[in-house]
């Protein structure tokens, strides 16, 4: 009996250690992905049923085909869909194997009428008993039934949002459901670009900087700073990052990592930064963060001191827009800015992602920096670990959480494997008693 314990416990570790693996390793960046939805872009009326029968012309059905989509056409949702009889749009969709352990990600983009007043869109995967349901409402997405996280929801422009949604479920065929429900006070609503897969949600980052994400192994693109430019020796750290084989890393050596930029204009423009500080978080908290002393800043700023706009992390000023680990100061006061979002994932790392309007017209000649800030105040084996850095005129992508981000979020999963693994050592051993 303490025989097969052993192995099942043996058998454990090795799966968690090899999905560890997998996670930290293999599964990078952004590949091409197969969309499983058919059709999702609506361009036209194929792969799509109404009930039981191909998506027919009548437009009273409530479901149109518009030339204002986001991407060419969109689906348009009418008010009459929502009743006498409540029609909805389906395909069948099939799931890959081990989609138990690795997220699917489905992402779609969407646009009301009028953006303040109510309506209700049911999409369903699969059933109520297993799958996922997304309530897309006036109060924004989110998950009813099912395992899953909506973890990106994205201002893409011309009163269009982003939603992106990571989840856990079984192999298998399943339908995938567009259901208006309730009553609706506006016309229509529009949904584009649908998306589901193994893979990240399809990004429309276009990013400005060489190398933000440090997998060329090297600082390419890359100046250090200390009273003037060097060129970094060093190379990017491999043993902890947050995407790829490589993170950039700042230390009581290296303060400052920068490169030049050409930006045409400073208005609408993002960052992302992904980053981790270590030793840990007692490194974090025990340096009293303030606008004159964060750890961390990202800088932008034009060769003549006009235009510089500053992002701290951690900043506990008062008049200025908290996110929950992040905030922004400005040195000059010619910019409008948001913070678009804020992550704190299981492995430590953090991503935030911020948007700056300029009201003004800058030099052209921009620098972007990486700052450790006042290192000399840190205990001298503090690093900062960077990855992902973005600056771009497009709204970068947002990371989805990993598998064990949602493990973590939904504990009863593997508390439920492990109860079965006890449930069958434990009848094994009654059966075993009951022989002798
Ligand atoms: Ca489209
Ligand atoms: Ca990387």
């Amino acid at each position: 009996m303490k025989k097969r314990l052993l192995v099942i416990g043996v058998v454990l570790i090795v799966l968690v250690a090899t999905f560890y693996y997998y996670y930290t390793t293999v599964h990078v960046g952004t590949v091409k992905q197969n969309n499983i939805i058919k059709n999702g872009s609506f361009e036209d009326k194929s792969a799509w049923c109404l009930y039981d029968i191909a998506w027919s012309e009548a437009p009273e059905n409530g479901f149109v085909l518009d030339p204002n989509g986001y991407s060419g056409k969109c689906l348009k949702i009418i008010n009459s869909a929502v009743s006498p009889d409540r029609p909805y749009l389906y395909q069948d969709v099939s799931l890959p194997s081990g989609t138990v352990t690795k997220p699917l990600y489905f992402s779609f983009k969407y646009k009301p009428q009028n953006p303040s007043a109510s309506f209700a869109i049911d999409i369903e995967i699969g059933w109520i008993t297993y799958g996922l349901w997304i309530l897309l409402s006036s109060r924004g997405a989110e998950i009813t039934r099912g395992t899953g996280e909506v973890f990106g929801v994205t201002d893409v422009g011309g009163g269009w949002k982003q939603v992106e949604v990571a989840f856990l479920i079984g192999a298998g065929n399943y339908p995938f459901r567009i259901n208006p429900l309730s009553v609706w006070e506006q016309e229509y609503v529009y949904l584009d670009d649908l998306y589901l897969g193994t893979e990240d949600p399809p990004s429309a980052e276009n990013n400005l900087l060489t190398n933000g994400d440090f997998e060329t192994g090297t600082y390419e693109g890359w100046k250090g700073y200390y009273f003037g430019e060097f060129t970094l020796n060093s190379t990017p750290v491999s043993y902890d990052k947050f995407s790829g084989k490589y993170a950039g890393e700042l230390n009581t050596n290296v303060w400052i990592i920068f490169q030049k930029l050409n930006l045409s204009t400073m208005n609408s423009v993002y960052f992302r930064a992904r980053f981790k500080i270590l030793p840990s978080e007692t490194v974090e908290n025990s340096i009293n963060p303030s606008c004159t002393n964060p750890p961390f800043a990202l800088e932008l700023r034009d060769s003549v001191d006009r235009c510089v706009f500053w992002f701290f992390y951690n900043n506990p000023m008062e008049n200025v827009p908290a996110g929950e680990f992040s905030l922004l100061c400005l040195y000059k006061t010619y910019y409008t800015f948001e913070i678009v979002s804020t992550k704190k994932y299981t492995n430590g790392w953090r991503e935030c992602i911020a948007k700056i309007n300029s009201s003004i017209d800058c030099y052209d000649n921009y620098a972007f920096y990486v700052e450790f800030w006042n290192a000399e105040y840190f205990p001298s084996d503090t690093k900062i670990l960077v990855d992902d850095l973005y600056v771009g005129y497009e709204p970068p992508s947002s990371a989805p959480p990993s598998w064990l981000d949602l493990l973590y979020e939904n504990w009863w999963i593997p508390s439920l494997a492990v109860l079965c693994v006890l449930i069958i050592a434990v009848s094994a051993k009654l059966r075993k008693k009951r022989k002798v």
